[in-house]
């Protein structure tokens, strides 16, 4: 079987209540548990922060949240904090079903880094090792659903769609943050880029 189900970052802090709610962000888990059913192969990411990570507004003197700062690599948008490692939001949703899942990938577990893509960090040259992971298994397509539509799934994708699968995102699955006009941009990134919006 060459398909991969790819499903992004379905934590507590996503979802309502959360710390960096996604609106609706819990009204995909039915969805993808119908998805994960009909995939031979599922990989869930989880989004995995020390306390002291860079991308945490809290972490720089006087930074507000959802505000940009210039990191080493580049623009980098500032977050509440979220997804700290070992902690309730940075666990999977209680209703999604993690049974089938053949790999948990973790990314954004070093402290300078932050990664929105499932491949390379935000860096753009750490990678995560999940390319190498798929061509081992020959696996060519991937469907990917999940949180957030315009960040973690958006970059996902792209790099997948650039590292040559055949890529495509299940939008219906997908929920976003939708800051000044990311959900636009990152729809146009996609579609540019090569990825199928379904
Ligand atoms: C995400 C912001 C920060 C995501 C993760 O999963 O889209 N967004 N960390
Ligand atoms: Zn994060």
């Amino acid at each position: 079987m060459t398909q991969a189900l790819i499903v992004i970052d379905m934590q507590n802090d996503f979802c309502p209540g959360g710390n960096l709610a996604v609106p609706h962000g819990d009204q995909i888990v039915g969805p993808i548990n119908r998805l994960i059913e009909d995939f031979p192969t599922v990989i869930l990411t989880q989004d995995w922060h020390p306390a002291d990570h860079a991308s945490f507004a809290d972490n720089h003197e006087g930074a507000e949240p959802f505000s940009v700062t210039q990191m080493p690599y580049g623009p980098q948008v500032l977050w509440p904090r979220h997804c700290v490692i070992g902690t309730p939001g940075a666990a999977f949703h209680r209703d999604l079903n993690v049974k089938r899942a053949d790999m948990v990938l973790r990314k954004g577990f070093r402290a300078g880094i932050d990664s929105y893509s499932a491949f390379h960090e935000n860096d753009r040259k750490t990678q995560t090792g999940l390319a190498g992971y798929l061509r081992e298994r020959g696996i060519t397509q991937l469907s990917l659903v999940g949180l957030a539509h315009d960040f973690c799934v958006a970059w996902s994708a792209i790099d997948a769609a650039s590292l040559g699968f055949e890529t495509r995102v299940i939008e219906d699955a997908c929920r976003a943050i939708d800051m000044d006009g990311s959900l636009d941009a990152a729809r146009q990134a996609m579609r540019q880029a090569g990825v199928t919006l379904a």
